[in-house]
Order: structure tokens, then C-alpha cells, then sequence
């Protein structure tokens, strides 16, 4: 299950938080093939409940009210259609699994595909389920059947997350239900799945389910492959739930990969110290790692929150995710957010409920591309951002090879090659101006980040390397961004 399935030499995963399925398409064609994404992370398919107040928050996607592949970013058919054009671009896509819980209790309704459901009485016919597949007072010990304490393990498996009606995940007809969804995802052709609140399941629970689910579409995948799947796993340290728990079944989510490189970058303490950066920090082991700087979660002060790094620190965010795509480490997520206006009081932002770009009837918007290749309408896409799509192909070029000829002056500038394939330099304190010794060939290269190598010329700096391997860095704190980057295949 740790295996990505990329086609060819692809190596990164995109986020396209709350796109819809058509869009997505389009993206896979246009963009994310010809740019070597390796997938997309797309937002829950599944039936979901419509909540009114506060009007179509994008949580309420995960609120599931049956498996039906209808949601906020469109129907079956558009989805058949998204993962077939997706794979036929060398694209794959891996499902967000809301399979932990259903909706939260206390309404009744129809969801959006039209399926009744009664949170209350634990009632989703559109699956079905019932009463009796849900924890109850027999499983969980809470007076509210909520979780009110982390340092319980029985209670954060077995109660209700935020009110969440809990699911009996160790019980066969719920595994049964649960694998057939991801059975009918798994024949349409997706790559493989993000266990959503993986923490609140048992680890046993999970190994069982995906005992349940067939091998890869041998269509798009060849035969005998497995899923890829990431567990969410929110182990920030201090809680008894590790996420070694989880890593002997699958890939987890490395939050404190993200959570590190925030504050390096927001320069709470020297860019030097990243030097050994990865295990010997405390992470999970690279080959069980999904890293990334933020997510849908923690971008909105929701799931852990933390002084995250974000599209709205441009600069130091850039740097980081730069940074996170030139290091070896890990299987990495880039997230492509949505704009909102926050308002933050008492520390808190009291928009963070906000959905995506919509139309007055809540219906989604599509997602305009403007000549400059960003995008339009209030969606920030910053999987196309110059500066990311350019360290994206690098991770690319570089791949297989290790960090080599670290280099920094003792504080706030660093600079490392990877093999004989790439070479970065950053400052976050003055102009860093000098000879740096890599293992470049020697030649005249295009940076990928103030620019880009087009038709075999350069659009931003050129950096000349002479000498057997030495760097000529030119980068100035007054830059645009604190980062200069040259791979084998930027040389001109
Ligand atoms: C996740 N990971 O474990 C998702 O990444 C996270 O976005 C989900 O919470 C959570 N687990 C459940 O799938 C999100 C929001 C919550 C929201 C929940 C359900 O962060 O704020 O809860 O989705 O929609 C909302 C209200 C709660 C309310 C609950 C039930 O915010 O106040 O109790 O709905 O009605
Ligand atoms: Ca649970």
C-alpha cells in the first residue's frame, strides 16, 4: 500500500481541494500531465449531506450520507470521465475516504443525491445503514458519546469526533459496505486513497478493510498492484496514539514534516539546522512518509492548526514547499487552495467554515486559467505557481539520488546538490553572492525559480557553474523569492 503508482518518472501529489471532477480533467490534460504530476488528491466523491447554515461549508463533505458517487464536485459519470482522461495523461487520482464516520447527528434529510437519512436515529438508508453499525454507549464510555479525551485511545477510536455518528468498523457488514465503495472506486480506475480520521479507527480495523479491496484496475495499472493509501494520522507528539501504529499497514501522514519547515522558514531558528533534516528530527521513516508544508485542515486553523505555513506568506512558503521537494524525504502533497477573506478574532478565524467559489445557488465554479498560466475566480492554484511546478520537475530530475555537498554560513543561507542532477541555494538572511561547490557538470543552466528554460532559452537568471562542479549563486535577500534552483535538464 505504500506505493504511489505514478506512471513513468512522476513523483508528486496535488491536492485539488473542492475542484470539480470536469475541472479536474481539464487540469490532468493541460496542466498536470505536461508539468509530470504524478496524482491528484481529490476532494470526498460520495454522497454528502447539504448544510445550510453556516451556507455550503466545505466541511460538509465530510459529513457522508451514503456512497453514491454524487457531491458538491459532481456526478458518477463526471467522475468515470475525470479518472479515465486523468490516467490517459499519465495522471493518477486517489480518493479522499470518509469511512470513520457518516454525518453529524441530530438532522434528518436528504443528502445530496437525494438519499434520506436520519443522523439521530443513526439511519442512512442510501448505504444502508442502521442503528446497530454504529458505536454506541456499549463501545464508548463518554457521557455525550463524543471524545473528550485524547489520552484515551479507546475513546478516540471508538466515540464521535466532533459529533460525528461513529461507525462499528470491526464488524463485517460495515467492512463489507465500506470495501465496496472503495471496490467501485478501485475498478473506475483510482490509484488509491487518503483514510481520512485513520486516528480514530483501529489500526486493525483499516488492515481489514483494505484486505476487502480488489488489485488495481489492470487496464490502467497492469497486474497485482495494490492501492496506494495514506492514512490521516494527526501525531504532533504528547498524545498515546503514535503513528507507528499505523505504518506497518500503510502510509501516514507526517504532519510534523510540514510543522518543521513552517517554523524553519518563518525563522524561528536557522536555516542550518535543517542539515540532518528527516529522521533524526523524529519523523516517520521517508518510505512511510506523506509530507507536505499544509493541508485542507491546518491552512484554516482546523485538525491540529498550528503556525502553518500558507499561500498568504507567499515568500517563505514557497521557500519551504522548495525546500520540501529538493529533500529526499518522503512521498510529497502539494496543496491547491481556494481564497477566502478571514476574520480572525480571539486568534480564531471565523471564516474558516467558508466553501469554495460558488454561485448563488451553491453550485461550485469552474476554475478560469489565465494567460500567466495561474488561475482566476478566487482559486489560488498554487500547484501552478512558477516557483512550485519548477521544483516539482526537479524532484523529478533528481530522483534516486542522495543529498549531497551540504553547504551554509553558520546561520540563515543553505545550499545542497542532489547527485550529479540538482543543485538549490536558499537565504533567509542577506545576499548570498559565492562559489558554491556541487556536483553540477560544469555549463550555463536556467534557474527554475525566478524563471524557466523555454525553447532552450532561459526566462529568469542564468547560473553558470566552471571549475568542476562550482556554483556561481547570485541571490539577493531583495529578491522575489529566497531560493535559486538548477537541475541536468534546466542546462542550456
Ligand atoms: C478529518 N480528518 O480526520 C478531516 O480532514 C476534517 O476536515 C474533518 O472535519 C474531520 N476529519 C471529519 O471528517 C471537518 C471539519 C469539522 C466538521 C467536520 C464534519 O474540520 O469542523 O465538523 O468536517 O463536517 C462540523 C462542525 C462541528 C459539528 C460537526 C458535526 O464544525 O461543530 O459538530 O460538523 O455536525
Ligand atoms: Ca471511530
Amino acid at each position: 500500500y505504500k506505493n504511489p503508482n505514478c506512471d513513468g518518472n512522476r513523483h508528486v501529489v496535488v491536492h485539488l481541494f473542492e475542484w470539480r471532477w470536469n475541472d479536474i480533467a481539464d487540469e490532468c490534460e493541460r496542466f498536470l500531465g505536461p508539468y509530470g504530476y504524478c496524482g491528484v488528491q481529490v476532494s470526498p466523491p460520495n454522497e454528502h449531506r447539504i448544510v445550510t447554515s453556516p451556507y455550503r461549508p466545505w466541511w460538509e463533505r465530510y459529513q457522508p450520507v451514503s456512497y453514491i458517487l454524487v457531491s458538491r464536485s459532481g456526478n458518477e459519470q463526471e467522475f468515470k470521465n475525470m479518472v479515465e482522461k486523468c490516467n490517459r495523461n499519465g495522471v493518477r487520482i486517489y480518493v479522499d475516504a470518509v469511512i470513520n464516520h457518516m454525518a453529524g447527528v441530530g438532522v434528518s434529510g436528504r443528502g445530496i443525491a437525494g438519499s434520506y437519512y436520519d443522523s439521530g436515529r443513526q439511519d442512512f438508508p442510501g448505504v444502508p445503514y442502521s442503528d446497530w453499525d454504529f458505536n454506541g454507549r456499549g463501545q464508548c464510555s463518554t457521557a455525550s458519546l463524543n471524545i473528550e479525551n485524547y489520552h484515551d485511545p479507546v475513546q478516540v477510536r471508538n466515540c464521535r469526533l466532533v459529533g460525528l455518528t461513529d461507525l462499528q468498523t470491526g464488524k463485517d457488514y460495515v467492512q463489507r459496505s465500506i470495501a465496496g465503495y472503495l471496490n467501485k472506486l478501485v475498478d473506475i480506475g483510482v490509484a488509491g486513497f487518503r483514510i481520512d480520521a485513520a486516528k480514530h479507527m483501529w489500526p486493525d480495523h483499516i488492515r481489514g478493510i483494505l484486505g476487502r479491496v480488489n488489485n488495481l484496475n489492470s487496464r490502467y495499472f497492469g497486474t497485482g498492484k495494490r492501492p496506494f493509501v495514506y492514512q490521516e494520522v494527526i501525531d504532533l507528539g504528547g498524545e498515546p496514539i503514535k503513528n507507528s501504529e499505523y505504518t506497518p499497514i500503510a502510509r501516514v501522514t507526517e504532519f510534523n514534516h510540514g510543522a518543521h519547515l513552517s517554523r524553519a522558514f518563518s525563522k524561528h531558528y536557522p536555516l542550518k539546522n535543517l542539515q540532518n533534516f528527516g529522521e533524526q528530527w523524529g519523523l516517520i521513516h521517508s518510505n512511510d512518509a506523506m509530507g507536505f508544508i499544509d493541508n485542507h485542515d491546518n491552512q484554516r486553523g482546523h485538525g491540529g492548526g498550528g503556525a502553518i505555513l500558507t499561500f498568504r506568506q507567499s515568500k517563505m512558503y514557497k521557500a519551504a514547499t522548495a525546500f520540501a521537494l529538493a529533500h529526499p524525504y518522503g512521498f510529497l502533497k502539494i496543496m491547491s487552495s481556494y481564497h477566502w477573506d478571514q476574520r480572525i478574532e480571539n486568534g480564531k478565524d471565523k471564516n474558516d467554515w467558508i466553501g469554495p467559489p460558488a454561485y448563488g445557488d451553491g453550485t461550485t465554479k469552474p476554475v478560469p486559467i489565465n494567460p500567466d498560466l495561474t488561475c482566476g475566480d478566487g482559486w489560488i492554484c498554487e500547484h501552478r505557481w512558477r516557483q512550485i511546478y519548477g521544483m516539482v520537475k526537479f524532484r523529478n530530475v533528481v530522483s534516486g539520488t542522495g543529498l549531497n555537498n551540504w553547504w551554509d554560513n553558520g546561520s540563515h543561507q543553505i545550499a545542497f546538490s542532489r547527485g550529479n542532477r540538482g543543485f538549490v541555494a536558499f537565504t533567509l538572511g542577506g545576499d548570498l553572492r559565492t562559489s558554491i561547490r556541487s556536483g553540477m557538470a560544469d555549463g550555463s543552466y536556467c534557474d527554475v525559480i525566478s524563471g524557466a528554460k523555454v525553447n532552450g532559452r532561459c526566462t529568469g537568471k542564468t547560473v553558470s557553474v566552471s571549475g568542476g562542479g562550482w556554483v556561481n549563486v547570485q541571490l539577493s535577500q531583495s529578491e522575489d523569492d529566497a531560493v535559486l534552483a538548477i537541475h541536468a535538464e534546466s542546462k542550456l
